[in-house]
């Protein structure tokens, strides 16, 4: 199983808005999504968190100013795509940071008012939890796809205590 972030970025003021990433390469290549990626070995989630934001945006977030809000299983039906992965993904949200995010070769940032996630160009999961995060709530989710990677074959969706 692959470890994993996303982390989003949200302004509360004057209006909620969330900051999204188009992924220009990879896996969810031409999806907009939380900022994220791999855990790398002697790094704890949220420092990896930290990391994948600042390289996919340059935004630098303090450790302190980073909270984790859910834990993401994603598992899918095996076939013989070898692109196929099951990955357990922490899910964070950073209220303060330092710096605008910029483009990188990675991903285009951009925030999005929090009524207006643009749910259609996204994982078809990410309709099911994302506002969740966006409301404050903690929890624990997973889900299962099909061979094609896209097609959400089931979902459960438990509340979490504070994560530590
Ligand atoms: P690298 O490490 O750059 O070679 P790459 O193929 O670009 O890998 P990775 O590992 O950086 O991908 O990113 C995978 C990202 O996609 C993680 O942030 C988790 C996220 N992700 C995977 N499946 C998802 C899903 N079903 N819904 C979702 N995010 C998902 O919202």
């Amino acid at each position: 199983m692959v470890n994993a972030t996303l982390c989003f970025l949200i302004k509360d003021a004057p209006e909620k808005t969330v900051l999204l990433g188009m992924k220009k390469d990879g896996f969810g290549k031409g999806k907009w999504n939380g900022l994220g990626g791999k855990i790398e070995k002697n790094e704890t989630p949220a420092q990896a968190a930290i990391r994948e934001v600042y390289e996919e945006s340059c935004v630098k977030i303090p450790e302190s100013a980073i909270e984790k809000f859910a834990e993401l299983t994603f598992l899918s039906v095996k076939g013989t795509d070898e692109k196929k992965l099951d990955m357990f993904v922490h899910v964070f949200v950073a209220r303060e940071w330092e710096g605008t995010p910029k483009e990188t070769g990675e991903m285009l940032p951009k925030w999005f008012p929090a009524r207006e996630i643009p749910f259609k160009s996204m994982w078809v999961d990410d309709a099911f939890w994302v506002p969740l995060v966006i409301e404050g709530k903690k929890f624990r989710a997973e889900f299962t796809f099909g061979e094609d990677n896209e097609t959400l074959l089931s979902r459960k969706i438990e509340p979490a205590e504070e994560f530590i």
